[in-house]
């Protein structure tokens, strides 16, 4: 399981004023901890915290830089702001770019840049036309991708697929999930080895009275069809005991009345 720590996210009030404010101490505490949860990578997403975004991202790969070597996931839909974090990248283990979408001149653009700069790529399973909102328009999406991957030399283990999740609670939505868990299974098979498949999870829950059921909930079933990172809460130790659980059951894991434990030394 590759977890992608969701925190550092100007969305959220305490970062959106770390960010603007410059406030190093919250970054890196949060940071620290996802780390200490079990973090792969740290999301790092400016959001509508400042005027200069690009500015913004250099400054929290930096900031994130100066107290650990977690990779770091840049997370923008601006290529501006994704070059910006790219160019303050200094770390041997790479890091991610989040995201591209599935139009194919953006991926000519994005692929090259990742393999030079020794970055793995989420790339969604959205073209400028949109989220598509059946399993076969999202299977073809990440065919797509995964045809670029292949013309543009990416290994399949450094590409993550991301089919896009949207809040349930959206009016006439609540097939999307179900319709996700379909085209996963189908992305999964498409190459050998497989790609990775991830996506944002708390999205599923905004606005929900139950946020943290219906994210472990999704989680582990996802997890069952081959989703095999996400970027989510790792501070939310529920979540990621199902998550750990999953594996498990999954076989991914073997048994034994400590598997929790043996899974977070692991992490
Ligand atoms: N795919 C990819 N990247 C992504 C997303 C995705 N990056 C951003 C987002 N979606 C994933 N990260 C988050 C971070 C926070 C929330 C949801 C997804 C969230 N925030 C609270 C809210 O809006 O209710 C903020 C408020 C608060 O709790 O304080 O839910 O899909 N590739």
């Amino acid at each position: 399981m590759i977890p992608i720590g969701e925190r550092i996210n100007g969305s959220f009030p305490d970062m959106k004023r770390a960010i603007a404010a410059r406030d190093k101490k919250p970054v890196q505490e949060l940071a620290l901890k996802q780390k200490e949860a079990g973090a792969a990578y740290l999301d790092c997403n400016v959001g509508t915290a400042a005027a200069d975004q690009e500015a913004a991202m250099r400054w929290l790969v930096e900031t994130i830089q100066e107290v650990t070597d977690t990779p770091i996931a840049i997370d923008s839909q601006k290529l501006a702001v994704v070059r910006a974090g790219l160019d303050a990248i200094d770390n041997p283990k790479g890091c991610i770019v989040n995201s591209c979408s599935g139009d194919e001149e953006k991926l000519d653009i994005y692929m090259p840049m990742c393999i030079k700069n020794n970055a793995s790529l989420i790339a969604l399973t959205m073209t400028r036309e949109g989220v598509p909102q059946n399993v076969e328009a999202r299977v073809e999406v990440a065919a797509t991708i995964i045809g670029k991957a292949s013309e543009h030399g990416m290994a399949t283990d450094r590409l993550f697929i991301d089919p896009i999740i949207l809040p349930v609670n959206i009016p006439g939505a609540q097939a999307q999930p179900g319709y996700i868990l379909d085209a996963l299974g189908q992305i999964k098979i498409m190459t050998d080895p497989p790609v990775h498949i991830t996506c944002g999870l708390s999205n599923l829950s905004q606005g929900t009275q139950e946020r943290h059921l219906i994210n472990r909930t999704f989680l582990a079933m996802a997890a069952a069809v081959g989703l095999d990172s996400a970027i989510v809460d790792v501070l939310d130790t529920d979540l990621m005991d199902a998550w750990i659980t999953a594996e498990m059951l999954l076989n991914k894991q073997i048994y034994s009345d400590s598997f929790l434990k043996a899974a977070r030394m692991n992490m």
